[in-house]
């Protein structure tokens, strides 16, 4: 267990209900600065104490809103004394690096995925976590946490629909960086369906195949955007998953479970209908922050009264192992075309 600050400002043995978790957040770009938002206003017993970012006006910026310090050095902010847990949203290539620092230093941790941009540097990261024999990783699949995926794996879980069959999914972003390309579409968009597959069903991707046909219009040249990816599971389940990051119109995430005896639906939740100009109308969100508002809330307190009880209560370094091997397969299908097998290791009993 972490060393903590309790409500009295002792240093100490942590209490679950009495202690504060002071965290530094390493990136202040789209995702770290909305976690320090989320952390310091709607996440009970944290405190952002640090806040890093190579640009220096990021860091200062994200660190203002919550008083915290601003570095411009990830592992100057690993290295403080005061910082107890950390969030690693920083460019998906330093992941790894500020991982295993982390872990050197025996700190918790939630990592935005993907845990390493490379099956082998995960497999370095699960290996070393678990020769440490702790668990400090938690990984930002913040889709476990929403409470509509939520609601489907318990129905699902329940037997109400039977045995699951098959699994349609939709991924639409209303627009990408421009630096798109044809693997991002699949390491940093279908990366989700492939964590949600597993958790959803409790099944590992055995294969996969990527198919692609005509590109948007605005997508960066040579970038494949709409992708269907397919999926194989162990438990002879198909998974079907349509990404397209600029459908323009909005950010649209639904899935559609089909079980022996039913199905379950989840469409973007959306509170007002507008009905005016002879028209029927109901919002969409811009973007992941909004659709996924709860989810972050959720996934971030969840993490935090993990840290202070000395557990990691979200996804594993494992899961995080899992999805990049998947993402491989599908990388692969993209290249050569056709089915490639997942090479996914056995899974250590650290992380059964
Ligand atoms: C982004 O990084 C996310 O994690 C979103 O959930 C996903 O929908 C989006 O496509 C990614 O770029």
């Amino acid at each position: 267990m972490v060393a903590l600050v309790s409500s009295q400002g002792r240093s100490g043995p942590a209490e679950e209900a009495s202690v504060t978790v002071r965290v530094g957040v390493i990136g202040a770009g789209v995702m770290g600065a909305d976690h320090v938002r989320i952390l310091q206003e709607s996440v009970s017993g944290a405190e952002v104490v640090a806040v890093s970012d190579v640009d220096p006006t990021r860091a200062a910026a994200a660190a203002d809103l919550a008083g915290a310090m601003a570095l411009t050095d990830g592992h100057l902010l690993i290295d403080q004394s005061d910082v107890d847990a950390v969030v690693i949203a920083s460019p998906d290539d330093t992941h790894e690096d500020y991982v295993l620092a982390c872990l050197a230093a025996g700190k918790p941790m939630l990592c935005e995925k993907p845990l390493a941009t490379t099956t082998a540097g995960c497999r370095r990261i699960v290996e070393t976590e678990a020769g440490i024999g702790r668990r400090l990783i938690q990984l930002g699949f913040m889709r476990r946490f929403d409470p509509g995926y939520v609601e489907m794996k318990r129905l699902l879980d329940a037997g109400d629909i039977g045995a699951p069959m098959m699994l349609h999914c939709v991924h639409r972003n209303a627009g990408s960086s421009p630096n798109l390309t044809s693997e991002r579409v699949i390491i940093s968009s279908a990366v989700h369906e492939f964590d949600v597959t597993r958790w959803l069903l409790g099944q590992e991707i055995i294969a996969a195949t990527v198919h692609t046909g005509r590109s948007s219009s605005v997508a960066p040249a040579g970038a494949y955007d709409l992708q269907l990816v397919v999926l194989e599971t162990s438990g002879g389940v198909v998974v079907e998953a349509e990404v397209f990051v600029n459908a323009r119109y909005g950010y649209d995430v639904r899935s559609e479970l089909v079980g022996e005896t039913g199905t379950l639906t989840l469409v973007p939740p959306s509170p007002v209908t507008i009905r005016a100009s002879g028209a029927v109308r109901q919002p969409i969100a811009m973007d992941w922050r909004d659709r996924f508002a709860d989810a972050y809330r959720i996934e971030l307190q969840s993490w935090v009264d993990g840290v202070v009880a000395g557990e990691v209560r979200g996804p594993t370094a494992w899961d995080g192992y899992a999805a990049t091997a998947v993402a491989d397969a599908c990388i692969e299908s993209l290249d050569r075309g056709g089915r490639a097998l997942v090479a996914q290791e056995e899974r250590p009993d650290f992380y059964a």
